[in-house]
């Protein structure tokens, strides 16, 4: 847990949340300023600042996030339409919240490339 980081905080309970999934390793809640109709956030408990950042000691982890997005998905009933998966990386890739995310975006078609 990361004092500063508000996703440790929603892992916390200490700041509220819509959530989706929940298990030991993986949390996934409602972004709080959709960008589609579908807009979840996937994200490890474990602080993990960004992709840059992990190591190949995060690789289950990773794969725990990837296939809880995959589950919400078809939960969510947005998989045989299908989805964008996105993880921002740093300064360039647009990253803001300094805790990994894997954003599962759903429910229009999203363009190619990305803005
Ligand atoms: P990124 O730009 O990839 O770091 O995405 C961060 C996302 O996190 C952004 O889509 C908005 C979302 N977000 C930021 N703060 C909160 C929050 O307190 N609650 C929720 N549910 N989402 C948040």
């Amino acid at each position: 847990m990361e004092e500063h980081c508000i996703f440790c905080k929603i892992v916390a309970k200490k700041i509220p949340a819509k959530i989706a999934y929940e298990d030991e390793h993986v949390l996934a809640f409602h972004d709080l300023h959709p960008q589609s109709p579908v807009h979840v956030l996937v994200i490890p408990k474990e602080h993990l600042t960004s992709l840059a950042h992990s190591t190949d000691a995060h690789i289950e982890l990773l794969g725990r996030c990837l296939r809880a997005a995959a589950k919400l998905a078809a939960e969510l009933g947005v998989a045989e339409k299908g989805y964008r998966t996105v993880i921002n990386t740093g300064n360039d890739g647009g990253q803001s919240v300094h805790h990994l995310h894997v954003h599962l975006l759903a429910g229009r078609q999203h363009g190619w490339p990305p803005g």
